[in-house]
Order: structure tokens, then C-alpha cells, then sequence
């Protein structure tokens, strides 16, 4: 609680201090941190629709949406009308409950040859479930991930990987054996030829692909035209699984991810995000001669105690269903494309040099001249100047992810107004630069 004479700073930092004596650097995710844009994080403790306030009662609109999740704004009625139903009901038994089929069937019914869906209690969980699968489904050790792309903090998946460990600039995998390490090739983004050579190379010894359809975390960066039909051409020629990482991407680009935005069908997907609404839930799924390998019906072993959790089921459930609502998606472009459009002309106003990239309502302003296609092209963003504009938005009541290499996300709940107060706020700050 704040005592009269603190300061707003003073509480934040106060609250970090006695953080960081219990929590590795106070923090229970590193991106959380500060360590990119500098300065202390804020601590927040209450939100709704589109604002966030934090423990010194300072309200912000919120781009970062708990990093994707809160896609129908935070406290929306249905979900917390939902989540107040359920916590009567109980909270977890360890059984099967309708639920999970409930949203099992929302999922399937959405994305494209996804036969069948398996709910884990994070995105790390579905992507690590999703890639020992295809091991187990071809018998093959090796991976092939994409450069700046991030899908958790799995072992196999943490080389040269985008978020937290691209932002902290983290080399190597510390705590990954060698030998688990090596089994991971690691190609660009955007670059066919990169695929072909690795898995002409490695004949017979790949087991998966995945990549996020669109890359999210090394900021947005969309894929070129023709990529994705290319991969899905070149893993099946070689018996390579597919997958697309749709944790970020997954019913908020498209009602049926992007893989339904493109036209491009993987072999296995995966979910999180949007369809926990804010509670603890990753999924992967896809075609069921590949899903019934899993136990309890086949070999490939993957459990958790709290997976389809009657909590998380319900707040998904009520997410999806108000997206399917008519018209969503249709409102979720006009009120992205109108921030976008005015973030690029603000930054032209004030002769910075920033090149944005757009899918849907997940976007990044990145502070470098463009385009920005791959990772090596991100990496070229001035992430110092990124920092000034990240506290001038946050000192002026608008707050957006603390790196340059993450995605600002729009909800549903995002009015006119808000986005003409963000964009008024982005003039000065840009100027202030
Ligand atoms: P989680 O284990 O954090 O639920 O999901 C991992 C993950 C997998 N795949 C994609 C495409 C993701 O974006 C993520 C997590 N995203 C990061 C930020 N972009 C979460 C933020 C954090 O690490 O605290």
C-alpha cells in the first residue's frame, strides 16, 4: 500500500526492492524486468478493458495485454462473470471435465485440419509436447527452429531464439547440454533456400520444423509471400513435421490463426494466450493419426496436473465465443490500422527513423529504417532510442512492451479516443526523442 508521503516512484521501487529479496530479479518472467528500456518495472494491481493501474494508482492504456491474452480487453464482464461462476463450482479436480471438450471443440472447429487438441498449462508446455511428438512420430532426434523466433523456454528451443533472450542479448544456452543443443539447426527467417540446404543436409534426421507463422518476438515481422507454401512443400517432401507456433498468433490474427490467414495447413499447431483469457492454458493439436500417438492412446507421454483447468477452460471459452461474435475481427483491423497509420505519420512529423510492421492487431514500431524482414534486420533497430520512447509513452499514461523486439497488441476494448490519446502521446515522445 502507498503511505501518504511516497512517492510514485518511491512505491514502485520499494515493491521491487522487496521483490527482487524472494524472486530472481524480482520478476517471475525476465522480459518483466526493465533490463532493455531500463528503469524500475511497474507493479501493477488492477485493470479494465483497456487500462492498467499500477500500486501507485497511476492508469495507463496498455498495449503489452499481459503479452498477447487479453485480446477482448482486461475484466471483461462475460469472462469475469464466468471465472466468479466457476470458482464456486471448484477450481481443479483432476478429472475430466466437459469443459475441456467445450473448448476443445471451439479450437478444432476453428483451425483447419486440427483434429484434435491437447490443453497443457502454457505455451512453453505446447511446444515442447508438440516437438517431442514429432520425434516420437518419426523417430527422428533432429530440429530445425527459425532465427528470432521464440516458442518458450524449451530446452531444445532456446537457440539463437527472440523475447526475452534476444532482448537481454543472452549468448548460447546456458543450462542446455551440448549434446541436446546440437540437435537444433537453426535457419532465418524468410529464406527458403536456408531450409532446403539444412534438410538436404541433414537427410533423414529431421523430425520438425516450427517457426511462428508470424514472427512475434523479434517484433512483428510478417512472412514473405510464398514462404510458409514453401516450407509446407519442403518438410513434407522430407517427412519433416510442421509446425506452426500460433501461441501469439492463434485467433488473433484470424478466427483460425494465421494459418488460415495464409492458406497454409501445418502438420501440428500451437496455442496459448487468447485461449486462456488471461488464466494459465497452452494447446497443441493437429491431425489425429498424429495426436493419438500420445498417450494414454499411444507412446508419446505428455500429463499435467492442472492441463484443462475448469478455471482456465471457462475464461477461454468466453474469449472465443466473443470473438466469434460478427464483426470482431473487422473492428479489431479498423482500430489497429488507424494506430498504425498515425504512429507512422507521427514518427514522420518528427523525423525519426522507425519502420512498422502489421498483422491484424499485433504490430511493432521499430526504430530502424527498414524493412524489417528477418532477425538480422531487427537487430539493427536503435533499441536505445526504443527505450526513451517506451518511458515517454509510459510518463504520458500509454504503456507498450519493455523491448523493442516484442509486439503491441490491440483489444477489442481500445476505443477511438484511447488510440487518439496513445497517438498524441507518440507525437510528443517522438519529439522528445
Ligand atoms: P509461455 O510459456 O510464456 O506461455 O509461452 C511461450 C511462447 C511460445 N510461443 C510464442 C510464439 C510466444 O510468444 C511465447 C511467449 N511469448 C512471450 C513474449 N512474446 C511471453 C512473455 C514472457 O516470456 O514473459
Amino acid at each position: 500500500m502507498k503511505s501518504a508521503k511516497e512517492s510514485a516512484d518511491d512505491v514502485m521501487a520499494r515493491l521491487y526492492e522487496q521483490a527482487r529479496a524472494v524472486i530472481p530479479g524480482g520478476v517471475d518472467s525476465p522480459v518483466r524486468a526493465f533490463r532493455a528500456v531500463g528503469g524500475t518495472p511497474i507493479f501493477i494491481d488492477g485493470a479494465s478493458g483497456a487500462r492498467i493501474r499500477d500500486a501507485a494508482g497511476r492508469e495507463y492504456v496498455d498495449y503489452l495485454g499481459s503479452w498477447g491474452p487479453m485480446i477482448v480487453g482486461h475484466c471483461h464482464p462475460r469472462v469475469v462473470a464466468a471465472l466468479r461462476d466457476q470458482a464456486g463450482r471448484g477450481t481443479s479436480f483432476g478429472t475430466p471435465t466437459e469443459l475441456e471438450t467445450e473448448l476443445a471443440r471451439r479450437v478444432c472447429g476453428r483451425v483447419p485440419r486440427c483434429d484434435k487438441v491437447r490443453f497443457v498449462s502454457s505455451g512453453t508446455e505446447a511446444t515442447m509436447s508438440a516437438i517431442r511428438l514429432a520425434r516420437g512420430a518419426t523417430g527422428r532426434d533432429g530440429v530445425v527452429k527459425v532465427e528470432g523466433c521464440y516458442h518458450g523456454h524449451v530446452d531444445s528451443l532456446l537457440v539463437r531464439a527472440g523475447s526475452g533472450v534476444m532482448t537481454l542479448s543472452i549468448p548460447g544456452t546456458p543450462g542446455v547440454p551440448t549434446a541436446l543443443a546440437g540437435l537444433t539447426r537453426v535457419v532465418p527467417f524468410n529464406d527458403v533456400d536456408a531450409v532446403r540446404e539444412t534438410l538436404a543436409a541433414s537427410r533423414g534426421e529431421i523430425a520438425c520444423l516450427i517457426l511462428e507463422p508470424i514472427a512475434g518476438n523479434m517484433g512483428v515481422v510478417p512472412p514473405r509471400s510464398g514462404y510458409l507454401e514453401a516450407l509446407r512443400e519442403i518438410t513434407r517432401e522430407h517427412g519433416v513435421v510442421l509446425i506452426f507456433d500460433e501461441v501469439m498468433t492463434g485467433f488473433r490474427v484470424h478466427p483460425g490463426g494465421a494459418q488460415t490467414l495464409f492458406g497454409v495447413t501445418p502438420d501440428l499447431s500451437c496455442f496459448g494466450k487468447v485461449i486462456g483469457g488471461g488464466l494459465p492454458v497452452g494447446a497443441y493439436g493437429g491431425r489425429a493419426d498424429l495426436m493419438d500417438r500420445v498417450a494414454p492412446d499411444g507412446p508419446v507421454y505428455q500429463a499435467g496436473t492442472l492441463s484443462g483447468n475448469p478455471l482456465a477452460m471457462r475464461a477461454g471459452i468466453e474469449t472465443l465465443d466473443l470473438l466469434a461474435a460478427p464483426g470482431v475481427y473487422e473492428r479489431l483491423e479498423e482500430s489497429s490500422a488507424r494506430l498504425a497509420a498515425g504512429l507512422e505519420k507521427a514518427a514522420a512529423a518528427a523525423g525519426v527513423t522507425a519502420s512498422l510492421n502489421r498483422v491484424g492487431s499485433m504490430l511493432t514500431s521499430f526504430f530502424a529504417a527498414g524493412p524489417v524482414t528477418d532477425f538480422a534486420s531487427a537487430s539493427r533497430s536503435d533499441t536505445a532510442r526504443y527505450a526513451r520512447f517506451f518511458h515517454g509513452m509510459l510518463e504520458r499514461g500509454v504503456h507498450l512492451a519493455p523491448s523493442q523486439f516484442e509486439a503491441a497488441f490491440v483489444s477489442t476494448a481500445h476505443s477511438e479516443a484511447e488510440i487518439d490519446a496513445t497517438l498524441a502521446a507518440a507525437s510528443a515522445a517522438l519529439a522528445d526523442l
